[in-house]
């Protein structure tokens, strides 16, 4: 799975404005409330089939529903996160790949995660990816064994295993510190995140992972 360059090939084809984005404490990447924006890119055109809006109670959240699939949506946005610094959002996971360890090509599946683009440089990708494990440890930092040097993907786990499926987790970093310590800078001035990637992943375990969804925003605070 060349996750990263066909990540970067999909923000290069896409061209649009950045919708839905309320400045101020917040900036909102998606509350799902709506039918799913065209801002969201699927890696190929039947991602629909896999990632829709689903009803609970008067809310709408994103439901992926994965069955041997490395299909992800991408939506592109323009946010710097000295000046926004945390990403916020909530998850749940329904169904966890079977023996998923996105630190191996093998098992290179997640039941949810979410990854922020720091380059969208073709030859030099670099993102985050923050993922909820099958079997890899909370807070455990790992990289995606498909980023080929100079381009990367650091992962850190941010939940672990079945202790929390079928619950709603509320997730809070501070993606400045992240940055700063994957690539081990003192200072940083600016910068950006171009995109934001979702992906329920089950091609290399060729088993179903299931997870809903909410509440994305990056905050001041
Ligand atoms: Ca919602
Ligand atoms: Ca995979």
């Amino acid at each position: 799975m060349k996750f990263i360059l066909y990540m970067t090939t999909l923000l290069i084809s896409i061209n649009i404005s950045h919708p839905n984005t309320n400045y101020g404490d917040q900036y909102i990447v998606d509350q799902f409330n709506e039918p799913l924006s065209t801002s969201w890119k699927g890696r190929y055109d039947d991602y629909e089939s896999i990632y829709k809006i689903n009803t609970e109670e008067d809310n709408q959240i994103l439901s992926a529903y994965s069955t041997d699939s490395d299909n992800f949506i991408i939506k592109q946005i323009e946010v710097d996160i000295v000046e926004y610094p945390y990403l916020n959002w909530r998850w749940r996971a329904h169904t966890l790949p079977v023996g998923g360890d996105e630190s191996t090509k093998e098992k290179c599946d997640v039941s949810a995660s979410i990854s922020i683009v720091l380059n969208k440089s073709r030859l030099l990708p670099k993102s985050i990816k923050y993922s909820w494990s099958t079997t890899l440890e909370e807070n455990n930092i790992t990289e995606s064994p498909f980023a080929i040097w100079p381009s990367r993907c650091d992962i850190r786990v941010m939940e672990s295993g079945e202790e929390n499926k079928g619950k709603w987790v509320n997730e809070k970093i501070n993606i400045l510190e992240d940055y700063k310590r994957f690539y081990n800078k003192k200072n940083v001035n600016s910068k950006s995140v171009h995109a934001i990637v979702i992906m329920t992943d089950s091609d290399n375990t060729s088993t179903i992972a299931v997870a809903d969804y909410d509440d994305i925003y990056f905050s001041k605070n």
